[in-house]
């Protein structure tokens, strides 16, 4: 199978750390994709020139890590980051589900943020700031959940993701001031499919 990422791309991120977790290193190449420029070769792969995307072992090619990363999860059939249980776990896929949405926040502000300087929006910028400031609290409250403190699944890889990007792209440490989150981030920043995706 061939993952074609970048490696700042949070997105791309997740399926890189499910690919570590579900020890497929040998069956998933990681490409490095041309993004956001016209004419990229990339755009014979994937239509959309977006990351991450997968092509199978049957050439069949998927964008979007939620679906990439619930596919190779799914591939040993034991899949340890997302439950099908029945009724569906609403309760936990509420929390999956805010950890999306700050990520996405995040990633919009990390995009304008490798705009030059004097193209980048000031109301996107505040409006994102403001965004990430209120989801923080809101996982400041939760993180004690046992639904955030059982086994790892994909919520915790994304608010761990989206945190990390924070403080990468400029939009300062989420976690100071929220005790919680902090000490939280430290238990899932040290594992090793963390460590090795680090953005550069
Ligand atoms: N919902 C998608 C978002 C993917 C996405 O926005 N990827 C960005 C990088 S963070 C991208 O490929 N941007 C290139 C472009 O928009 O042309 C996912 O979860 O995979």
């Amino acid at each position: 199978m061939r993952l074609y990422v970048t490696f700042t791309s949070p997105y791309a991120r997740l399926a890189r750390i499910i690919v570590i977790e579900k020890a497929l290193e040998d069956r998933v190449e990681i490409i490095s994709a041309k993004t956001r420029s016209a004419g990229s070769p990339y755009y014979q792969i994937n239509p959309s020139g977006r990351v991450p995307y997968l092509v199978d072992d049957a050439g069949d090619g998927m964008e979007d890590s939620q679906l990439i990363c619930a596919y190779l999860d799914s591939l040993d059939g034991k899949p340890r980051f997302h439950s099908a249980s029945h009724p569906p776990d609403w309760a936990y896929l509420r929390l999956e589900f805010a950890a999306r949405s700050m990520c996405d926040g995040i990633a919009v502000w990390g995009r304008e943020m490798v705009r030059p300087e004097n193209e980048r929006s000031p109301t996107t910028l505040a409006h994102e700031r403001a965004r990430a400031q209120r989801m923080a609290d809101f996982f400041e409250a939760r993180v004690a959940d046992p639904l955030m403190q059982g086994p790892t699944r994909m919520a915790h890889l994304i608010l761990a993701v989206a945190v990390e990007t924070a403080r990468k792209r400029g939009l300062g440490d989420l976690t100071a001031g929220r005790g919680r989150l902090a000490s939280w981030m430290r238990s899932i920043s040290d594992l090793p499919s963390m460590q090795r995706t680090a953005p550069p």
